[in-house]
């Protein structure tokens, strides 16, 4: 509408390019999204979300900034949004799933880079993303190579802190992630002249873990057989939850839970009985990177678990709520990430443990392990991943990829061919 185009040129935005960006989305969406078949109309909500992905939900950001809140955006869910919110500002997670902005990316980092972190500079460089427009700051984090070596680099264009985050879990890595929690926290009191009282931070934890809980509500709900909402439909939710308000978020989740719960008493599904469940492991699926969900739905499987941080790794850990203390909750808050099983850790089995549990607990016929293209951590990761995998007898592809379309036709082929092996 007019109103947001002046609204997008008071960000400073590119027009242009970013009509140029938003025209093939409605498309796109249409078939993928809105075409499925007996679709719970829970979903109605988020299709709303998307179809207005840069107005409202900005407009909001932008009155929360001229009432003097701040908006702070992140790149991993290491991030503790708790400490964001509890400072009275908006946390949003800026990580991007799309191909578009990647060429303006690769003029300032190398081309043999992740698609995620080029797609990211990409999107500040091109000024087509609002959020980012909007940002106060930006939280970074020394999680692999690629990322920490960005942030120096996007450090040129928008205020960047980055956190140090431990590659281990000894007590001294424990030690220097309560240390760099507890500078966030003085980071965020600075940059909004609010100081982060241990009520607040009770009610932000309190905010977080409800989201994270409703998320766990709707996952729990594919574990029926038939799955009552397709892994389309929640990949897009979990993309949601890192921009969306997480009061009305976890509203809107869990209302949509009440329909799927009864869908699953009347044995109503979006897929047929009995059809191949899969559950997908590894980099993260940023907004709009629906292309694996988008060819394993379209082949007649449906997708019940993604054990990614767009998945499984966002919400399955939480935060202890019996802290008293500002102490004991900063505290609580670094265990959450510490408990993260991201392939940037040594040793990371804790992931190999929660692939095996997970493919149990959503009785997954197979595994597809998802590997963003120049993705080390995770790419060196699948040796161990797929030997335990072999071990207990589960079925699993590696699937190499980035956010363009040109391998679709290649991952059909293998994709189609894998299922037809479960
Ligand atoms: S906790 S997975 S969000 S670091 S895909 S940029 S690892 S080269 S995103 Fe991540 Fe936090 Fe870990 Fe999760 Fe690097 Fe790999 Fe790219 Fe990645």
């Amino acid at each position: 509408s007019n109103d947001w185009r002046q609204m997008w040129k008071d960000l400073g935005m590119d027009l242009e390019k970013h009509d140029e960006f938003l025209a093939p989305v409605p498309e796109v969406y249409g078939k993928l999204f809105m075409a499925q078949e007996n679709r719970p109309k829970g979903m109605g909500y988020f299709d709303f979300v998307v179809g207005d992905i840069h107005g409202i939900r900005v407009k909001e950001l932008v009155d929360h900034k001229a009432n003097g809140g701040k908006v702070v955006a992140s790149f991993c869910v290491f991030v503790p949004d708790e400490i964001i919110t509890a400072a009275g500002g908006v946390s949003i997670g800026l990580c991007a799933g799309a191909q578009f902005p990647v060429p303006t990316g690769e003029q300032v980092l190398p081309r043999n880079l992740c698609p995620l972190i080029k797609a990211s500079v990409g999107f500040k460089l091109d000024r087509i993303c609002p959020y980012f427009q909007v940002a106060d700051f930006v939280v970074g984090e020394t999680t692999c190579d690629g990322k920490k070596k960005a942030w120096e680099i996007l450090d040129e264009f928008i205020p960047t802190h980055v956190m140090e985050l431990p590659q281990r879990r000894a007590e001294a890595d424990k030690a220097l992630w309560i240390e760099e929690i507890r500078r966030f926290k003085e980071k965020m009191e600075k940059e909004s002249g609010v100081a982060i009282t241990a009520e607040k931070l009770a009610a932000s934890i309190k905010i977080a873990n409800e989201k994270r809980a409703a998320l766990q509500r709707l996952y729990n709900c594919r574990k029926a057989d038939p799955a009552p909402i397709s892994g389309k439909d929640v990949l897009l939710i979990s993309e949601l939850a890192f921009f969306d308000d997480p009061k009305r978020f976890t509203q809107q989740v869990n209302a949509l839970c009440d329909e799927l719960e009864t869908r699953i008493v009347r044995g109503e599904g979006i897929a047929e009985k009995g059809a191949p469940r899969i559950l997908i492991t590894g980099s993260p699926m940023p907004i709009p990177s629906w292309k694996l969900h988008a060819i394993i739905e379209g082949s007649g499987a449906v997708v019940v678990c993604e054990e990614t941080c767009t998945g499984t790794r966002y919400f399955e850990t939480t935060i202890r709520e019996d802290g008293a203390t500002l102490d004991e909750q900063l505290a609580a808050i670094s265990e959450r990430a510490l408990n993260i099983n991201c392939a940037c850790y040594t040793p990371n089995n804790g992931r190999i443990e929660d692939i095996l549990r997970l493919v149990k607990e959503y009785n997954a016929d197979g595994v597809v392990y998802y590997n963003l293209a120049f993705c080390q951590p995770y790419s060196i990761e699948y040796r161990k991943v797929e030997k335990a995998l072999q071990e207990a007898g589960i079925p699993v592809i590696k699937i190499e990829s980035d956010f363009s379309e040109e391998d679709t036709g290649q991952l059909q082929t293998r994709i189609e061919a894998f299922l037809e092996m479960l």
